[in-house]
């Protein structure tokens, strides 16, 4: 084993760091070391937190964070930042509001930005995550924006995803049917303070009343008031009993496997950048060539 690995694995806070870089550039030394921690991982817990712009997430990241020290536990935070270039004082935002944990070396932050991951960012993620967890992490925060595929995937990496909506944003309920139903298993009504909190978990309530999940869990709803710390003992025990809930063995096996194979998925696809789906099909469609064609001349290059 490398040098560097064994400094992460004993909680040395540089080799962390150089390794996180690494892991940003996607520079050919991330792959080995992270090979070389995999076998370390499996520790953590893994917590998403995900909900649209503003609603409140890196304050509540900052919050649990500050509970799970009181617990005397080691945090990571991964917090996944917009593409959009018109937010790029978003990071130096979540840097500089998460700043009082700065100067506690068990409160790791690394804020990502998307730019230049197209399709990667759940896979940077991962890697992120993987570290973490090797380098002993109690646990991994990760914020994600909004609720676009990337938050699909990165719900999947995590052991229990937060859904984190705020009163008075009719959209929000919209895009809970749009997907990210499936991969609440805990709502947060932040912004409690707030007019309409009542309204917002009704229709949240309404909604879960349309569909049953298959391991039986019904997402609690909490209200919080991140700012001033309100709810946020309330979230962290949701989180828990969801965690407790899942944790029958062949379940906990279950999810990670289907992590595994989405991670396989995506990087096995990373690594062939330039296959163009959409000229293919569209190629397919005029029948200038077929499925079958095409995929071996794609294994074949
Ligand atoms: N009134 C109120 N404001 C909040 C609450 N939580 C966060 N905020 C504010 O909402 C804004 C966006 O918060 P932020 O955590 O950056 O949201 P994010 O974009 O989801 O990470 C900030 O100005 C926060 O101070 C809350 O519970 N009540
Ligand atoms: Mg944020």
């Amino acid at each position: 084993m490398s040098p560097q690995s064994h400094q992460i694995l004993s909680g040395d806070l540089r080799a962390l760091a150089r390794a996180a870089t690494a892991i940003e550039n996607r520079s050919p030394q991330a792959d080995h070391l992270l090979r070389e921690l995999f076998p370390h991982t499996g520790r953590a817990t893994i917590i998403g937190i995900t909900g649209a712009p503003g609603a409140g997430k890196s304050t509540l990241v900052d919050k649990i964070a500050h509970a799970l020290r009181q617990e005397n536990k080691s945090v990571g935070i991964i917090a996944v930042d917009p593409t959009s270039p018109y937010t790029g004082g978003a990071i130096l935002g979540d840097r500089i509001r998460m700043l009082d944990h700065h100067a506690d070396p068990q409160v790791f932050i690394r804020s990502m930005a998307t730019r230049g991951w197209l399709g990667g960012v759940a896979a940077a993620t991962t890697d992120m995550a993987v570290l973490l967890d090797a380098a002993g992490r109690d646990v991994v925060l990760i914020e994600t924006v909004g609720v676009g595929q990337d938050e699909v995937e990165i719900a999947k990496l995590a052991g229990v995803t937060v859904v984190v909506l705020v009163p008075g944003m009719g959209d929000d309920v919209q895009a809970i049917k749009a997907g990210i139903m499936e991969i609440a298993d805990v709502f947060v009504i932040n912004k409690a303070d707030q007019p309409e909190p009542d309204r917002l978990e009704r229709e949240i309530k309404a909604m879960q009343s349309l569909s049953t999940r298959k391991d039986g869990w019904v997402p609690p709803i909490v209200r919080t008031v991140a700012v001033d710390g309100q709810g946020i003992a309330e979230t962290l025990a949701a989180v828990r009993s969801f965690l407790a809930h899942n944790d029958g063995k062949d379940r906990a096996v279950a999810n990670w496997s289907q992590r595994l194979r989405e991670m396989l998925r995506e990087r096995l696809l990373h690594r062939f950048p330039d296959l163009d789906f959409h000229a293919a099909a569209e190629d397919i469609v005029s029948k200038r060539t077929d499925p079958y064609t095409i995929i071996d001349a794609w294994l074949n290059r």
